[in-house]
């Protein structure tokens, strides 16, 4: 089963996403390789430094791939090396399972569950909007909700839709206009402030709690951006609201800082949507300093990657609750759903919707149905990816905004 042909494919239906096509014995497997805000450098480092060494190799040689990438390449891990890699190995299994005439799943073991469990971005600028955000999500059948909130003194946060959009309804880009990347030559600004964050936060989860009971999971993002101590006291004021998880508390670096998190509170931790490898869990899981898993398959070395990752997590208890956000396209979530459905350690999977436009390009056989999440069960991954609607959207330069404290210095977005 020779490999013929590898593309490197560059479209950008609203937001722009790297997609490998591989081609063996006729076959064709696809891998997400898309870095939100750096997408040029892994299509250059698939391009330039790995299709020519796959031409000729055996595709069914999955595992053989991954380690002559990794290995191979002497430089190992780092978001750029793994998103290539991730592409090359979803690919390889998209075709093995296309030539075995089954859906994904059932080459990784077969299902464990019935449905992943999704969870939702709720968000809203002030309490009112948040509500009809939480209100709409649960209407379209999530059975968890994200709550991101805005916060007073400041114009705009990672993860809240503006007034304006906030209500805007499902497959629209509008309602996470947050997220994909503000498109600009350069990064929009941002201001952030510690202390009326962490004023402001245990007071919306008092009153979602009141709003809609004690039984809906929610969960929060702090994206990176506490001290230590601040992560505690957070963890520790949202003790009362009982959270699914509290994620990303402190910049992902440092796993020890985690240690002192953990011992001022029993929120449970979410962490690692910018982790590459198993290695850099491993302080983590062995200390039992997390709950769940944030990698996703895109950026975590591909099927492979992740499956050693959620294997060694397993052991310690802690589950998967692999990245779903728009930037990761709908062959990376396919990939995860076919992964969750299969490990014995799922958690939860974030499905933050891709818009009508990317759906296009990408057509995916996933549902979604009362909360839960299924892959295709079309031969392979059961996404195909479409020419010609891909090649109208040109690649456009888009950044993640990023943050700067009231003096001026930077500060994690
Ligand atoms: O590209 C960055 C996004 O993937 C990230 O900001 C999304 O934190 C995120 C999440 O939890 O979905
Ligand atoms: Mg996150």
């Amino acid at each position: 089963m020779k490999i013929t042909n590898v593309e490197v494919l560059v479209t950008s239906p609203g937001r722009n996403f790297v997609t490998l096509r591989i081609t063996a014995d006729g076959l064709t497997g696809l891998g997400d390789a898309t870095l939100n805000g750096r997408e040029l450098a892994v299509a250059a480092y698939l391009q330039e430094h790995v299709a020519a060494l796959l031409i000729g190799r055996d595709a069914s040689r999955i595992e053989d791939a991954w380690q002559y990438l990794y290995r191979g390449a002497y430089w190992r891990r780092g978001p750029v090396t793994m998103a290539a890699i991730a592409a090359v190995d979803t690919a390889l299994w998209d075709i093995k399972a296309k030539a075995a005439g089954m859906p994904l799943y059932q080459l990784l073991g077969g299902r464990s569950r019935d449905g992943l469990l999704a969870y939702g971005h709720a968000s809203g600028a002030e309490l009112p909007e948040l509500f009809d955000s939480i209100r709409q999500h649960l209407d379209e059948g999530y059975r968890a909700i994200r709550v991101q909130s805005g916060i007073p003194g400041l114009p705009s946060v990672y993860g809240v839709a503006s007034s304006a959009n906030a209500a805007a309804g499902a497959g629209s880009d509008a309602r996470y206009d947050y997220e994909p990347a503000r498109r600009s030559a350069v990064p929009v600004e941002e201001t952030w402030d510690t202390s009326a964050y962490l004023r402001h936060v245990p007071s919306v989860f008092e009153a979602v709690r009141n709003e809609f009971g004690p039984e809906l999971p929610l969960l929060h993002d702090a994206h990176h951006r506490l001290t230590p101590i601040q992560a505690a006291r957070l963890g520790k004021s949202l003790e009362p609201y009982d959270l699914f998880w509290l994620e990303d508390v402190t910049p992902a670096e440092n796993a020890a800082v985690l240690r002192r998190v953990r011992e001022h509170t029993t929120t449970p931790l979410a962490i690692g949507e910018v982790f590459n490898t198993v290695w850099d869990y491993r302080e983590m899981f062995e200390e039992q300093l997390i709950d769940y898993v944030r990698s996703p398959v895109t950026h975590a070395g591909g099927i492979t990657g992740l499956r050693r990752i959620f294997d060694f997590a397993s052991v310690y208890q802690i589950k998967s609750g692999a990245h779903g956000p728009t930037d990761v396209s709908p062959v990376g979530l396919a990939a995860a759903l076919h992964l969750g459905v299969a490990i014995p350690n799922f958690g939860i999977q974030e499905y933050m919707q891709h818009s009508p436009a990317t759906l296009e390009v990408f057509r995916s056989g996933f549902t979604f149905a009362d909360g839960l999440l299924n892959p295709s069960d079309a031969p392979g991954l059961g996404v195909e990816y479409d020419d010609e609607v891909a090649a109208a959207h040109a690649y456009a330069p888009a950044y993640l905004p990023v943050n700067r404290l009231r003096d001026g210095s930077m500060h994690d977005w």
